[in-house]
């Protein structure tokens, strides 16, 4: 934990403990002190989403032990799922008389610019800011919300209060907190953390070749999971052992399967996953784990000291990637099969 920016980050355990996330459990990733902002008002109907935010620096630490990256040192928790309640963003900018549009309506490459009012060194002490496509921000099933409340209570100082972003199925930057104001722009926003941050470039880019501007800003987050029962290196007696985490992908793709492996990868065993069925929700009956994770559980047999495994299937058939080859200099997007070294002993 860092005091300014403040980071914080649960233990894994703690983590898959509950369905929803309480907030003191729910990581904290900032660029900035933290600033007090007015509250505002609040006329228009009230939506409440049940969203998993996941910063895309989630599981980097793993990523630095292939080759050093630059940026926040994560374990697996860097990932929280926490019910949303506010205004759905297309219909403040239907108040400003923006109209609702589908996926498929035109929007000419406009964005929807949200500005913080946090100072950051990065954008030289000017405040944090992000963008998402027009088209994102007024299609109401997109379900991007002015959020004002966290699990029933107001939002607090650290996740953004009086108001934030939440843009679901999207990597936790663009979800931007202490909201001030909003600009409808021609482009994508120019500032640091869209332009010059979150971009996925391939392994062999580094800081000196680096030309930030081939690459197009990091939106939606990868099929993703982790084991949170074991820490790397548990030593746990041979026979049957409870193994349950997290999963969770972007763009609005729900889990379909959860492997988990007890032999390094080489045979699989599927884990039975629940979302808690009573959580508020927006979505259709088939999708309810558009923007939610689902907490996976299996018990399996392990005679002796093996990698743990675990890896999710997303539903579009999207897989985790078996190896680190996802490694960039960022350190950004580690989706690799989660593997947790573990010692059989009596
Ligand atoms: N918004 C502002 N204003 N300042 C920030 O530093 N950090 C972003 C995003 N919004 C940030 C911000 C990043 S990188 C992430 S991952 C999420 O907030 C984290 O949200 P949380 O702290 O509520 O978990
Ligand atoms: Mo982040």
């Amino acid at each position: 934990m860092r005091e300014q920016p403040f980071n914080a980050e649960p233990p894994r355990s703690a983590l898959v403990s509950s369905y929803v996330t309480p907030v003191d459990f729910f990581y904290k990733r900032n660029h900035g002190p933290i600033p007090v902002v007015d509250d505002i008002e609040r006329k228009l109907p009230k939506y409440v989403v049940t969203v998993t935010l996941q910063c895309a620096g989630n599981r980097r630490t793993a990523m630095s032990n292939v080759k050093k990256v630059r940026g926040v040192g994560w374990d697996v928790s860097a990932i929280g799922n926490a019910v949303w309640g506010g205004a759905k963003l297309a219909d403040v900018l239907e108040l400003v008389g923006i109209s609702k549009m589908t996926s498929t309506t035109k929007s000419g490459g406009k964005h929807v610019e949200f500005v913080s009012i946090d100072k950051c060194k990065e954008e030289n002490g000017g405040p944090y800011k992000a963008s998402i496509p027009l088209s994102q921000a007024t299609n109401p099933e997109a379900d991007v919300l002015l959020a004002y409340e966290m699990n029933g209570e107001p939002l607090n100082r650290d996740h953004g209060y009086p108001l934030r972003v939440v843009v679901p199925g999207v990597i936790g930057a663009r979800s931007v907190k202490w909201l001030d104001s909003i600009n409808i722009i021609a482009e994508e926003c120019q500032g640091f953390f869209m332009q010059k941050d979150y971009k996925m470039f391939p392994p062999s880019v580094n800081w000196d070749n680096i030309n930030w501007s081939t690459r197009r800003p990091q939106m939606d987050f990868p099929v993703q999971c982790a084991i949170c029962s074991l820490e790397d290196m548990t030593a746990i007696k041979p026979g049957k052992v409870k193994v349950c985490g997290y999963a969770a992908s972007g763009g609005g793709r729900g889990i379909e399967r959860v492997d988990v492996s007890v032999d390094g990868g080489k045979t699989w065993v599927e884990a039975s996953k629940q979302q808690k069925t009573g959580v508020p929700y927006i979505a259709d009956d088939m999708s309810s784990d558009k923007w939610a994770w689902v907490l996976y559980e299996v018990t399996v047999d392990v005679p002796h000291s093996t990698e743990i495994v675990a890896k999710a299937v997303d539903s579009a058939a999207n897989v985790q990637p078996k190896n680190r080859r996802v490694w960039n200099l960022r350190g950004i997007l580690n989706s690799s099969w989660h593997r947790v070294p573990s010692r059989v002993g009596h």
